[in-house]
This record gives C-alpha cells, sequence and structure tokens, in this order.
C-alpha cells in the first residue's frame, strides 16, 4: 500500500534482505548451529508474535501496558513533553499509544524490521493522533542504523518496549545501549522495558504456551527461510524447544531435529543430527540492580524504575 498519508513519511534503509543469505548459511554452518532471532520477524512471524502477546501465559505485553497505564503520566513528566519520540522495534504499536496519550510528541519515529507491518501501524496511529507527525524508518537497529532525524531537533527521547533488549547477548545490549545513547546525544533520555528474573516455572510457560502458538512462530523461520532462499526444510521434522537456563538467567529457544537430515539451503547442503538443534533466541531475564549496572557501562544513567506488584517486568528510564 503507497504512502499516501500527508503526516506519515516512509523511510526505508532495507534492512536484512540482502544479507539474509550469508546470514542464514553462516550461522547454520557453526557448531552449535544459530540463527539471529531478528529473523523471526517477516510478515507471518510478525503476526504470530502479535498473536503471542495475547497467550493467556505470556504476561510481559499485558503487564507491561499495565505499568505504562498506572505510570504514563510520571514517565511523560521525566522524558518531557512535546519532544521527539523515537520508538526501536515498534512492531503493531499498541504500547505507543498509552505513552503518545501522555507524551504528546510533535514528532514520532517508529523503527522496525518488518515492512508492511511498520506501514500499517503508522497510517493506523495517524489516524488516531492527527496532528502528529509521523517518520516510519525500516530499519535494523541490531548493528548502526540510520534515522530520518532533522539536525536541529534536541531533547530526544526513545522508547524500547517489550524487553527486546533480552534477545540481545548482554555484550550486543551494551553495544545497542551505547549506539541509543549516541543518537540520542547528552540529555536525551531513553523508556525502557526489561523482563525480570522470576520463577522458572512461570517462565517456562510463557514460552511454552499450550495452544502452540511460540512453536508455530519459531517454526516460522524454518517457512521463511525455505521461501526466501529457496531452502527445503520440512518443518515437520523439526520440533520447538524452549527451556529456562538458569546459570545465564535467560530462556532459550531451539529448533530440535528430528531425525538424521539434509537440507538444501542457497544451493548448499546442512546436514543435521537427530537432536541436534539451531538455536533461534535467548531472552535474558533480568534483576532490577543488574540492568542498571548494563545501562551504566552503556553511558546512561538510571533515573527511575516502574514495576507491577509482582515484580514480574519494569520500565526503566535512562538519562544520557
Ligand atoms: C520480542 N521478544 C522480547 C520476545 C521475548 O519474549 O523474548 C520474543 C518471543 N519469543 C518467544 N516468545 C516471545
Amino acid at each position: 500500500e503507497p504512502t499516501q498519508d500527508a503526516r506519515v513519511s516512509f523511510c526505508d534503509y532495507h534492512p536484512t534482505i540482502a544479507d539474509l543469505r550469508e546470514e542464514v548459511l553462516q550461522g547454520l554452518s557453526q557448531s552449535p548451529k544459530r540463527l539471529s532471532p531478528k529473523l523471526f520477524y517477516d510478515r507471518r512471524g510478525s503476526q504470530l508474535f502479535d498473536a503471542i502477546t495475547e497467550l493467556p501465559e505470556y504476561y510481559p505485553t499485558r503487564t507491561e501496558i499495565g505499568i505504562l497505564e498506572t505510570h504514563g503520566e510520571a514517565m511523560a513528566d521525566r522524558l518531557g513533553r512535546e519532544n521527539v519520540l523515537i520508538e526501536l522495534g515498534s512492531g503493531s504499536s499498541l504500547k505507543i499509544q498509552t505513552l503518545l496519550a501522555a507524551l504528546r510528541p510533535h514528532v514520532y519515529v517508529p523503527v522496525d524490521i518488518s515492512k508492511d507491518h511498520l506501514l500499517a501501524s503508522a497510517h493506523a496511529l495517524a489516524e488516531r493522533f492527527p496532528g502528529l507527525m509521523i517518520l516510519a524508518a525500516c530499519a535494523d537497529y541490531s548493528g548502526p542504523f540510520k534515522l530520518p532525524l532533522e539536525p536541529g531537533w534536541s531533547q530526544l527521547a526513545a522508547f524500547f518496549p517489550g524487553s527486546s533488549i533480552g534477545n540481545f547477548e548482554p555484550q550486543e545490549a551494551r553495544g545497542l545501549l551505547r549506539r541509543v545513547a549516541g543518537v540520542l546525544g547528552e540529555g536525551g533520555r531513553l523508556l525502557i522495558g526489561v523482563d525480570l528474573r522470576k520463577d522458572p516455572s512461570l517462565l517456562s510457560a510463557a514460552y511454552n504456551d499450550a495452544q502452540g502458538v511460540t512453536a508455530a512462530f519459531n517454526l516460522n523461520l524454518l517457512t521463511r527461510i525455505n521461501r526466501e532462499l529457496e531452502a527445503d526444510f520440512d518443518t515437520s521434522a523439526f520440533r520447538h524447544k524452549a527451556f529456562f537456563n538458569a546459570e545465564v538467567s535467560r530462556i532459550e529457544m531451539h529448533l530440535e531435529s528430528l531425525c538424521d537430515q539434509s537440507v538444501r539451503i542457497a544451493g548448499r547442503e546442512i546436514p543435521f543430527k537427530q537432536g541436534e538443534t539451531i538455536h533461534t533466541e535467548c531472552s535474558y531475564k533480568y534483576s532490577i540492580a543488574d540492568f542498571q549496572a548494563l545501562a551504566r557501562d552503556a553511558g546512561f544513567e538510571a533515573e527511575e524504575v516502574w514495576t507491577d506488584s509482582e515484580q514480574l517486568f519494569s520500565v526503566h528510564c535512562l538519562r544520557v
């Protein structure tokens, strides 16, 4: 659908497409095999993720929305109003609505790797918030990234919800936060959602839902590779596997091969042993103190933190 709405402009920085082949072949020739979780988010993957956020077992989304609803005004007091608000990994932009209502920024810059999703939600938001200028950017923020910001804009604020930071290795998370600090500049603020360490049975349930939506989300990665790289994964010969690794405080998601098999991908043969896995995602769970230490290492000052009554999830305000 072409961009016709005068209040929505779109910048395509063309993430992943060019690198998908290299990225997949590289990841699958490592031992153990691994693929980046950012590859989940094609059109179908983004839809499945949206379905995950509504599952009874998946507490993070509804808990974070509750925190935003309860403390939105206090967050706006911290972030400042009528400024430029950047959102990283905007997805379907549900959470931002609460924040936009409190902050009333002049400009909203949603950044997402999934183009269709980004455009659809930008247009939906333009309907709901007339007068808001929306500069949608299709980009991959897991590496150095550009944004359609004007040089004169100051006092930038960013919102990074959903504990997506947990999908990065702590070392990468620090690098990403450092880049965000660089984009925001001195005095800029970041509001970031971080899932908290908790009872492993709650964590395990959230990533092994009874309806199998998380399994479908994980397996869709193989369907995507089949389509985009002319591969021949038999998705019924792999199963979803997710567990909490307490030693490193993270959920791990894997795709486990159910038999010895060989898969053809972009002209190459990749062998799999029965029981061998592709590690597709880590989702780190932090204590408040550990996350604040990570943020400090990345050049932020921890200003304030809000949580729910059960301490399931946290939203931090950080200042450069
Ligand atoms: C996007 N991200 C924070 C989700 C998470 O919980 O780590 C992705 C997800 N993976 C399985 N379920 C949800």
